[in-house]
This record gives structure tokens, C-alpha cells and sequence, in this order.
């Protein structure tokens, strides 16, 4: 949470106070950074850049690893400063940090295989070596959010720096102290000054480092806050990334175990205060198995302790403006006919919002359509599986899902159109460090985690080497007479004689 005040005597730097989303204490103060600022950063940044690129993978890797260590040995100081600056259980948050961790351990240890370079076929020109390989950017803009403050701002980091980039950070002005403190931890375990530098502010801040002179912004936060990035980086052409909202669906199959999916679908909606840009947002229950489900979810429900103190399961909700849209979202459905089974928007306390249960949920409803972030679970009944997948697939989002079920959940998860699905569990790929995180649509594009979050920071570049020279040099202007024929008569006897095809395996396409 934050409030902005400007200088007593109308000249001295802006700031902003951080407060406790649970209590409305006042954590801290931080400047809100300016055009200035933001300058001076990317400029520090893109001095670290150019030795921390130069380095050798290895060398780096030793790097990352110290940063690892250092932020393990602060572990239970950062994960208490999750708790109090995003409001979730303190638990949670040092799960995160523990998250965080493992993304910063596996890109330091991919980098190497990932972005080493690698030949490729020359095709039909054998008397070159291809090669691909692998470059910084340079700068790369990370804007995070606030609900995962460390982990999901460590999804871009981690993978950045694996691949020799520096980064100038803008953690979200509700958690402006975790980003301060890993910039802190950082700085204390690197030993190349500024390869993470922090900037702290609001969306101004973030909107003057979207047009900043970095190489790549990785954003992530609202789709429309995303295509406003999208468009200040256009102005200079800067690749962009964007992890964005989703409305993730979680399907249950007739054959799937009802009370595993129950429990799932509770935890997967409700973890973290289902503040998660892959909660379970909906959820579609084939109709034999329907009353079973709802009867098992209400009972899980009912046991999640909400609450401020050390037993509850889930906490505060991190943005004051969020609890009006949870709210909204619950009163739109109820006007609409949903049937609220528990919790409901008349227990909405303060920053509290109860686990809610709902059934009776149709497809025109906002709680159906539009980011809820709350702990709510909508439950749907639908007629089959297909039923399921048309609805699950009828959003422009397209981030995480999840189905539960025997026979046929394989092919139910490859008919959704989403970044990712686990099956027979919720949100289970984010824990995979190797599995690429990140959606299609208005839950955005590019990927993080995993070798391709590492390639997503890199530059590709092809290289090719002559080894001998041809008896006939196609590259150049001195063709022979009669080129013209022969070059027909290849087409021909290649790709429409079939030579190729009757060739596949032995010649190197
Ligand atoms: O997001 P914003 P907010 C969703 C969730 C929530 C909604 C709004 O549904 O209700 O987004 O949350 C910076 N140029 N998610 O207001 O505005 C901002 O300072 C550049 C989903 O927090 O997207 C912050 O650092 N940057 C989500 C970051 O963008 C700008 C996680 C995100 O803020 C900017 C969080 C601008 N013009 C919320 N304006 C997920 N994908 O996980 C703001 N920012």
C-alpha cells in the first residue's frame, strides 16, 4: 500500500511510504524515482553490463551462486518482510523466497548448455559452418508486481543475469522494500557493482523506464497496463515480455478423484489470497460428479483459516482498490442468480475477504470473464468434458489451467488454449524451474523460467563460415553461362522430383 507525499519545501525528491496491508503501519519510505533517476540507473546498468557480459558463463555462474547464498542466508529476513509488506502468511512467504531460489540456482546452472553456441545443417550450402549463438541484450527493464514481490520478478531476473545482462528493477509501489532489499542482497554479494540496480515509484516511474534506453522490458502486471508498456516501448523499439493477468480455468473429468480435485481446486484458488496471475479463476465439474465436487469444495473451503494471525491460511488482500473489484465481481454474480455457498461479499473485512464458494456461475458473468484476484471459487456444471474445454477455451486469456481426470486429461490439457496445465494438480507447473512460464492473448507472451526464459534474454545470432570454395560460386555475379538451366533442373529433380524426400536422412536439410 502506499501513499505519495511531495518535499516539505516543494523542491527535495519525492516519496512514498509502504505500508502493512494488514494493519496500516507504516513500513518505510522510498523516493519515487524520476526521469533523472531512471537515467542515471540504466546508465549504471549499462556500465555493469558490458563487464558482466564479457564474462565467461562460468564466471557468472559463481557469481549467481553467491547471490544465491546470500539471499538463502536472509531468507527468513526477506520472507518476514514479504509477510508484512504483501500481507500473506509468513509461511507463504518464505515459500516464495524458497521459489525464488530454486529459479536462481537452476538459471545460473542451465546457462552454460542453454546459450553455449551450437552448429546447424548448412543445407544446400555443405561447404559452410553454421553456427547460432548466444548474446546479451545489455539493459533489460524488469516492472514487477506486487502479489509474488520476490518470485515473480525473480522469474526475469534470475534468467537476465544467468544471461549476462545487467538489470534495473522497479518493484511495484505496494512492495517497493522487497525489490529494495534484494537489490540490497545484490549489491552485497555480486561483485560487479550494479548488475542489479532498483528504482522505486509508482507508474510513472515504470512508465519513464518503459522509455528508458534499456534492450528489452519484462513486464509484469495488467494486460492494460501492458499494452500502455507495449506502446511506450514501440516509441523506441524495445523488445518487450509480458507475463500478464489470466482467468485460468481448472477442469474435473468424470473419472478424475473428486476429493483430490476438490482440494486442488480450493488451494489453487485461494492460495496467496487468490492474488495469483494463475489462481484457479473458474471451475467446470461434469455434471455425474457435480454435487460431489461442490459438496467436498464447500468442506475444504470452510477449513481455510482468513485472517491476520499465524494459523491463518491466507491474509490480507495487498491492494486496497483489489477489494472493491472482489467485491464488484461477487455482487455482479449474485444479482445475476449465482448461489453463494460460503463467504460472500457481505464477510468482506477491512482488507479480509473470506474463502467464498459459488455456484450457479454463467459465462456473462464478470466473476466468469475478468481477473477476480480474490479467494473465490466459481464452480459451473457443464454437460461433458467438451463442454468444459469450449468454455474453459471462450476468453481472450490464456495463462494457466488444470484437469483433473484418468482417461482422457492428456487429451483434455492439449485442447486448452493456455501457456501451461498441470494435470491432476493446480499451478504445479510454476514449481518446475525447467518448464517455460507465460501465456498467449491477453495473458501476454514471451516465456521465463527454464531454457527458454534464458534464450528470452539473449540476442540470437547466425554466424556462417565458407570451409572451401565451390567449383561454381552462387554468391557472386560471375555465374557461368547456362546457370539458369542447371538451377531449373535442381529445382526440379530436389523438391519436385523428390529427390529431397528420397534423400531425407542422408543429406543434411
Ligand atoms: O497492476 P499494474 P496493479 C492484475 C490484477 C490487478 C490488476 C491491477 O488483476 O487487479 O492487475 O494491479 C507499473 N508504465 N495483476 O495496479 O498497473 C506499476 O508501478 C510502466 C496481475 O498493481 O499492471 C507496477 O510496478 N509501468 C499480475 C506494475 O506496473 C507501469 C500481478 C504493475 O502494475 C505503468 C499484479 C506504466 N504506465 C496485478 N503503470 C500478474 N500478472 O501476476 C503502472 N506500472
Amino acid at each position: 500500500m502506499v501513499t505519495t507525499t511531495r518535499g516539505t519545501n516543494g523542491k527535495s525528491p519525492e516519496v512514498m511510504e509502504s505500508l502493512n496491508p494488514a494493519t496500516g503501519e507504516i513500513l518505510g519510505t522510498v523516493p519515487v524515482a524520476g526521469g533523472d533517476d531512471v537515467a542515471s540507473a540504466v546508465a549504471r546498468a549499462r556500465e555493469a553490463s558490458r563487464t558482466w557480459g564479457a564474462m565467461s558463463v562460468g564466471d557468472r555462474r559463481d557469481q549467481l551462486v553467491a547471490f544465491r547464498r546470500a539471499l538463502a542466508g536472509r531468507a527468513e529476513e526477506m520472507a518476514e518482510l514479504i509477510h508484512r509488506e504483501n500481507g500473506k502468511p509468513r509461511l507463504d512467504a518464505l515459500l516464495e523466497v524458497m521459489s525464488a531460489l530454486a529459479h536462481l540456482h537452476h538459471a545460473a546452472l542451465r546457462a552454460d548448455k542453454v546459450l553455449r553456441p551450437h552448429k546447424v545443417s548448412s543445407g544446400l550450402m555443405a561447404n559452410f559452418r553454421s553456427t547460432i549463438s548466444y548474446h546479451p541484450f545489455g539493459v533489460i527493464a524488469v516492472i514487477g508486481p506486487w502479489n509474488y514481490p520476490l518470485f515473480t520478478p525473480m522469474g526475469s531476473i534470475a534468467y537476465a543475469l544467468a544471461a549476462g545482462n545487467a538489470i534495473v528493477f522497479k518493484p511495484s509501489e505496494l512492495t517497493p522494500l522487497v525489490g529494495q532489499l534484494l537489490g540490497e542482497i545484490a549489491r552485497a554479494s555480486i561483485a560487479i557493482p550494479d548488475v542489479l540496480v532498483v528504482v522505486t515509484g509508482d507508474g510513472r516511474t515504470g512508465a519513464v523506464l518503459a522509455r528508458a534506453e534499456v534492450d528489452k522490458i519484462a513486464f509484469t502486471g495488467s494486460t492494460a497496463t501492458g499494452k500502455k508498456v507495449m506502446a511506450a516501448a514501440a516509441e523506441r523499439l524495445t523488445p518487450v515480455l509480458m507475463e500478464l493477468g489470466g482467468k485460468d480455468p481448472l477442469i474435473v473429468a468424470e473419472d478424475a478423484d473428486v476429493d483430490k480435485a476438490a482440494e486442488a481446486a480450493v488451494w489453487g484458488a485461494m492460495t496467496n489470497a487468490g492474488q495469483a496471475c494463475i489462481s484457479v479463476e473458474r471451475c467446470y465439474v461434469v455434471e455425474p460428479i457435480y454435487d460431489r465436487f461442490v459438496e467436498k469444495a464447500v468442506g475444504e473451503a470452510r477449513q481455510v483459516r482468513w485472517g491476520a494471525d499465524d494459523e491463518a491460511s491466507i491474509g490480507a488482500i495487498t491492494m486496497p482498490r483489489q477489494v472493491d473489484i472482489i467485491r464488484e465481481h461477487l455482487e455482479d454474480a449474485v444479482a445475476r442468480g449465482a448461489k453463494v455457498l460460503l463467504g460472500g461479499a457481505d464477510q468482506i473485512r477491512g482488507n479480509f475477504v473470506p474463502p467464498t464458494v459459488l455456484t450457479g456461475v454463467t459465462p456473462e458473468m464478470r466473476i466468469m470473464k475478468e481477473e477476480t484476484f480474490g479467494p473465490i471459487l466459481p464452480i459451473a456444471k457443464v454437460a461433458s468434458a467438451e463442454q468444459a474445454v469450449e468454455q474453459a477455451n471462450a476468453t481472450r486469456y490464456g495463462l494457466g489451467s488444470a484437469v483433473f481426470g484418468k482417461a482422457r486429461a492428456r487429451e483434455l490439457a492439449d485442447k486448452i488454449r493456455a501457456g501451461m496445465t498441470s494435470i491432476n494438480s493446480a499451478l504445479a507447473y510454476a514449481g518446475v524451474p525447467a518448464l517455460p512460464f507465460g501465456g498467449v492473448g491477453d495473458s501476454g507472451f514471451g516465456r521465463i523460467h527454464g531454457d527458454e526464459g534464458l534464450r528470452e534474454f539473449s540476442r540470437v545470432k547466425a554466424t556462417t563460415e565458407e570451409r572451401f570454395p565451390l567449383p561454381v560460386a552462387l554468391l557472386s555475379f560471375k555465374l557461368p553461362r547456362g546457370t539458369y538451366d542447371r538451377i531449373k533442373s535442381t529445382i526440379h529433380q530436389l523438391y519436385g522430383g523428390g529427390m529431397v524426400d528420397k534423400l531425407r536422412d542422408k543429406l543434411p536439410f
